[in-house]
């Protein structure tokens, strides 16, 4: 959305709202996200900051579950910051602003829905990792982040997307969208599809362990792209956002996409695919960071499960992507025709680099959990 559409969907009417006037802030699009639409809300007289976002409500048709599990989420997250580091700042976690109507979400006249956080200044985000201390500090962030969450009943948290990270679910999508190829484009990603099938049943493994009850279910974050740890201006990480699928999962899908972000040489959509490599180091920095922060409560099995998470992520993104391209796009924003299908490539590409070393991926987590015991 341009800055020209969002004057057109009234931004006085939505400012207002959250005690903004508008004629002392200026709104400016903000951030790389696939789904939501996310502004810098500035003032022109002061430093202060906010993010206003629009929700994408055909992706989370709930937004009243939405916001409670992230103020749920939030308000014990707070509690825990307070506890460990005595800091009652509003810095190392999001805190949602509430509207005039005392609801964290305002609807506005064209039926979108808005909302408000805190903005955190003086921080960074990364979409690619350089250095093994930035991966340690991811690590560190989206274990402690599964750390305070640990006493969270998943009773608490609802789906606000149903099977989200379910594999068997995202092959079934993906099955569906190829007989019924309403793009005619199934013809360009033989391939890709050939690929993908040939390797569903390993790829099942986080999830069976789970239903034979082997791995516990947990509040988990669900969206750990590198790029949603701040860090600090020495690098250090301060807070985790994007909170919209923090719901009930296997520890092993958040560190499986962290890894996805963090080890690849190159970004998620990269076009060049030979500039698609794995880098060891930073996955031993990123294990030993999140290790760190976990390994006081994850299971045996769990641990087990870690590299089976990591392997699987670049392959399941690779089938989201591919699935949006052949039903003609409409899930994720691009921004280029066959955006989506450059995006599932580069993710299959990073799935077989991953593959090559899987027994590798899999030892480095045993030797640094000997390290920490
Ligand atoms: C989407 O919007 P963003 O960039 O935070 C997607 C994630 C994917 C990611 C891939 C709700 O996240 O699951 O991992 O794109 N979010 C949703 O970059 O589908
Ligand atoms: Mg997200």
């Amino acid at each position: 959305m341009t800055t020209e559409t969002i004057k057109a969907t009234n931004i006085t009417e939505i400012l207002s709202k959250f005690n903004f006037d508008s004629n002392f802030v200026k709104v400016k699009p903000f951030g790389s996200g696939h789904i939501n639409d996310t502004y810098l809300i500035e003032y022109s007289d002061s430093d202060l900051k906010f993010l206003l976002q629009r929700i994408n409500h055909h992706v989370f048709k709930n937004v009243d579950i939405l916001m409670d599990n992230i103020t749920k989420v939030t308000t014990h997250i707070r509690k825990k910051v307070i506890e460990k580091y005595h800091d009652d700042s509003d810095e190392r976690s999001m805190v949602a602003v509430k509207s005039n109507d005392e609801k964290y979400y305002y609807q506005d006249t064209n039926g979108s829905y808005w909302r408000v956080f805190n903005y955190l200044d003086n921080t960074k985000s990364y979409d690619i990792v350089t250095t093994e201390n930035q991966a340690f500090e991811g690590g560190k962030a989206f274990g402690e982040f599964q750390a305070f969450l640990v006493d969270l009943p998943t009773s608490e948290v609802k789906e606000t997307i149903v099977d989200f990270h379910n594999i068997q679910n995202r092959l079934i999508n993906l099955q569906s969208a190829i007989k019924a190829d309403s793009f005619n484009r199934v013809n360009k990603v033989l391939p890709e599809i050939n690929l993908i099938n040939s390797r569903a049943n390993e790829m099942e493994y986080v999830l069976r362990k789970g239903s034979e009850g082997k791995l516990p279910l947990r509040v988990i974050h669900n969206d750990t792209k590198f790029n949603n740890v701040l860090l600090n201006q020495a690098d250090q990480a301060q807070c985790v956002i994007d909170l919209d699928t923090v719901m009930p999962g296997y520890v092993a899908y958040d560190f499986g996409d962290a890894i996805r972000t963090i080890i690849n040489t190159a970004s998620e959509d990269e076009k060049d695919l030979s500039k698609i490599n794995i880098n060891l180091s930073l996955y031993s920095a990123f294990t030993t960071g999140y290790l760190t922060e976990t390994i006081n409560f994850l299971e045996e099995e769990e641990i087990k499960s870690l590299a089976e998470g990591a392997i699987l992520f670049p392959y399941m993104q690779a089938v989201r992507f591919l699935t949006d391209f052949i039903e003609g796009d409409h899930y994720y924003k691009t921004e280029f025709e066959g955006h989506n299908l450059q995006r599932a490539k580069a993710q299959l590409k990073l799935f077989s680099r991953m593959d090559k070393e899987f027994d590798t991926l899999k030892s480095i987590v045993q030797e640094v959990v000997k390290t920490l015991r």
